[in-house]
């Protein structure tokens, strides 16, 4: 028995056929079992000496199976491998590669400049509270400077689209106490239509509290921050102005000379554009949040993305900005 199915399993070609010569062996029924299930007829001496032969043959089928599957299995993997074998000579398929859209590029870009200079950022919902976007910043219903912004107002009571980043001040000095210092990145939704205004656009809100902030800190961080983007010899115009939620209030332009191509419209007119709008935080916003303006004070400030992606790329039309236009993104490859 021993030297016949060696035999057989050495010539088994499959690993069908060896499990049939496993179950004739090893099986419930199998021949090895038969052999052990007589040993019960036997006497307590011959038990041992046959029990012995008999799982010494037991393990010996056992291992040559064990190790004949394994031969198997090796050689069905090395045919199967053969079979799928890849021409890796083929020229791939191909696609054309994707340019980052300048808007995201510079969003990124000046978000990671604001956290080099140490502020952490924070995000807010683009469907925000009435309260959070126009009352608690100083802007009561009936306001006029209410109609500063064009409103998107949606369905649900007390709710509007965002329609500047400012409300993320409100939502982080709600959450958290002074010293302050973040930006907050993100979409607003204006009705404004033009080629230096888009009904959607990107603001970057910046806020900064702690004892004894001053109007320089402000201009001295504004300043580190254009120079940065548009290097040392930018021309920057720090203009009066007002918002209901700083006191006193700039808006910030930078001088057309940046753009020199043919063409190129975004400076026409006065020769400047304006960019952010910043002041000193207003001591009702202060109230409104429940921080004690006497003993803190700050400064925030409101930029818009697509100016400064235009003024950097010389793009004369904010609407280049939102068409899609392959042959327009494609131009901003490896930026
Ligand atoms: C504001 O939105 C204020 N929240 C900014 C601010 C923040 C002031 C904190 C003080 C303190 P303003 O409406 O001016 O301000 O908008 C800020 C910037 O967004 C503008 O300077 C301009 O660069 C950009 N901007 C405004 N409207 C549009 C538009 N329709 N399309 C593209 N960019 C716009």
């Amino acid at each position: 028995l021993e030297e016949e199915y060696k035999q057989k399993i050495k010539e088994v070609l499959s690993l069908e056929e060896l499990q049939k010569v496993k179950s004739t062996l090893l099986g419930k029924k199998g021949k090895i079992t038969s052999f052990l299930k007589q040993l019960k007829s036997l006497t307590p001496e011959q038990k041992k000496e046959f029990g012995k032969a008999i799982n010494e043959v037991k393990n010996l089928f056992e291992d040559l199976i064990k190790e004949k599957e394994t031969e198997l299995k090796e050689k069905a993997l090395e045919e199967k491998l053969k079979k799928s074998q890849i021409d890796i000579t083929l020229p791939a398929e191909w696609t054309e590669a994707g340019a980052p859209h300048p808007t995201t590029y510079t969003l990124k870009y000046i978000t990671d400049i604001f956290v080099s200079m140490g502020f952490s950022i924070e995000e807010g919902p683009e469907v925000e509270l009435e309260e959070y976007n126009f009352d608690m910043l100083n802007i009561p219903k009936d306001h006029p400077a209410r109609d500063m912004q064009d409103t998107f107002f949606i369905n649900k009571e007390g709710y509007v689209l965002r329609t500047h980043t400012s409300p993320v001040q409100i939502r982080t000095m709600l959450k958290k106490k002074p010293p302050l210092a973040v930006v907050a990145p993100g979409k607003v939704y204006r009705k404004d239509l033009d080629p230096t205004h888009s009904p959607m656009f990107h603001q970057i809100e910046g806020l900064f509290v702690d004892k004894n902030v001053s109007f320089r800190d402000l201009k001295g961080i504004l300043k580190i921050f254009l120079e940065t983007v548009f290097g040392k010899d930018i021309p920057i115009r720090f203009r009066p102005s007002y918002f209901p939620f700083t006191e006193p209030s700039a808006e910030v332009d930078i001088g057309c000379t940046v753009c020199k191509g043919k063409g190129c419209r975004v400076c026409k007119g006065t020769g400047w554009l304006e960019i952010l709008g910043c002041g000193m935080v207003d001591p009702n916003v202060f109230k409104a949040v429940g921080i004690n303006p006497e003993e803190f004070s700050g400064f925030a400030f409101g930029l818009g993305i697509e100016r400064i992606a235009m003024l950097k790329f010389q793009i004369p039309d904010i609407r280049l900005l939102f068409n899609n236009d392959m042959r327009f993104n494609l131009q901003f490859k490896g930026l």
